[in-house]
């Protein structure tokens, strides 16, 4: 729910720039500061044990559009932006992306900047430095009005750290 409100305050906010203009890379996270949230928490990608590359297209989609880790597991997340429009990569459960989309479709303006977020202009590529801490099933999605519900949205599965050993 924090982050709902920090998403509505900012959307009440004089607009300053517009959504996504402002890059922010994922190495200028204070990261001794991040809260855990119910999918992970920050973590810094200098120290990730594994970086995914994330395709976004104009058509829509993410490429891979599903990806498996493991509960503990820090990953760096670097989103490419192929297509000629702005996207974005947001992480966090299906309900926390239903509601965001929702709020972005009212606030279409809104300024939303957040560790578990990555937006990223045509072109260019964004990071996310995200520890997993617990085992299910996670989403990422592009925000952007429309974009969503048009199917630009991912799985992540987040597999219990007992199962580490076994064989692929
Ligand atoms: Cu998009």
């Amino acid at each position: 729910m924090r982050a709902l409100f920090l998403v509505l305050g900012l959307a009440l906010a004089p607009a300053v720039f517009a959504h996504g203009e402002k890059a922010r890379s994922a190495l200028a996270v204070d990261y001794s500061k991040a809260e855990p949230t119910p999918f992970g928490i920050a973590a810094d990608p200098r120290k990730a044990s594994r970086t995914i590359r994330v395709e976004m297209s104009d058509a829509m989609r993410f490429t891979p559009a599903e990806i498996t880790v493991r509960q503990g597991e820090a990953v760096r997340f670097v989103a490419a932006n192929k297509g000629k429009i702005l996207h974005e990569m947001v992480l966090g459960t299906r309900e926390d992306l239903e509601k965001h989309a929702e709020l972005m479709k009212k606030f279409p303006a809104m300024e939303h900047d957040e560790p578990h977020m990555t937006h990223v202009a045509p072109g260019k590529a964004g990071d996310i430095g995200w520890r997993f801490t617990e085992p299910g099933t996670f989403m990422y999605g592009c925000l952007i009005p429309g974009h969503f519900e048009a199917g630009m949205v991912g799985t992540i599965h987040v597999t219990p750290s007992q199962a580490k050993g076994r064989k692929p």
